[in-house]
């Protein structure tokens, strides 16, 4: 589904409409007399994208359109931020949600008020052809001393300071995108993202790229993503939830989410409270 969308790409994310929206977009009515909702994104397919002309789709936003259209909320408004910047522009109500398929997790959990579950993924390597330096794990990437690629402030960071592996080795790359060409060009060994990112950048990069996927990475499990709304907003998301939660009973978000390759089980068979390890 396309969208008709703006995209604004705010280096810092601090704009007239931020500051004009910020108060009215506390609660679903100043959404509403607003017209749209401020989501952040990463530009990371199927999970967020943004064509040359600055259309906007992915999983993530096509998911959350479709609630907000059912709250009467008609557009959306995407900024790309690192999602190491999500949360903290979120809170600095730069934006209204993160639509980035944000993973939910207990830290997060703390920070901000996570709707249900809606993309699940497992992780993955994306590697030179034949995996020459076996990695099948963070562990083997910290023993072997390889260099690892991942977005900033995103999971795959964590896991692998986590595993020990060298800080100068935890290579951030700029874009989600620019990986699959540091790897190519030897900057870094191995390239860590979930399996549906590293797919779509494996039939980007072409036959005969000499690059494959290792999946999933071992003692990973599988991440489930939500939209993410500042805490106080809870009465926005609880809204939110309960329109997500008919489209799931009745079919349109499974219609939404797989042909993306999501599954629409895998995100019902969990809830926010298993994987924020308590109440949010
Ligand atoms: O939420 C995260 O941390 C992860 N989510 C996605 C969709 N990609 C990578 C990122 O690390």
């Amino acid at each position: 589904m396309k969208l008709t969308t703006f995209l604004t790409l705010t280096a810092f994310g601090v704009s007239a409409l931020s500051a004009t929206s910020a108060a009215q977009a506390a609660d679903i009515e100043g959404l509403q007399s607003q017209g749209f909702a401020r989501i952040a994104i990463a530009n990371e397919p199927p999970w967020t994208q943004v064509t040359a002309d600055g259309k906007v789709s992915g999983a993530g936003p096509d998911v959350a359109l479709a609630v907000l259209k059912k709250m009467g909320v008609e557009e959306i408004v995407a900024s790309i931020s690192e999602y190491g910047a999500m949360i903290p522009g979120l809170q600095a109500q730069r934006f209204d949600m993160v639509a980035a398929g944000l993973f939910i997790k207990p830290e997060r959990c703390e920070a901000v008020a996570f709707s249900q579950p809606d993309l699940c993924d497992a992780e993955s390597f994306m590697v030179k052809e034949g995996n020459p330096m076996g990695l099948k794990s963070f562990a083997d990437i910290a023993s072997s001393g390889a260099k690892v690629g991942v977005v900033g402030g995103g999971t795959e960071e964590k896991l692998a300071i986590e595993a020990g592996v060298d800080r100068a080795n935890v290579i951030v790359v700029p874009d989600p995108q620019s990986g699959s060409k540091m790897l190519q060009d030897g900057r870094i060994d191995v390239y860590a993202l979930p399996v549906l990112s590293i797919s779509d950048l494996l039939k980007k990069a072409g036959e005969g790229s000499g690059l494959e996927m290792f999946a999933p990475v071992e003692n990973t499990p599988i991440f489930c993503a939500g939209v993410a709304f500042r805490k106080e907003d809870s009465a926005l998301r609880d809204a939110y939830d309960a329109v997500l939660a008919e489209m799931k009973e009745n079919g349109e978000f499974a219609a939404i989410v797989e042909p993306y390759g999501y599954s629409a089980a895998a995100a019902m068979q969990t809830d926010r409270e298993t994987l924020c390890g308590g109440p949010n």
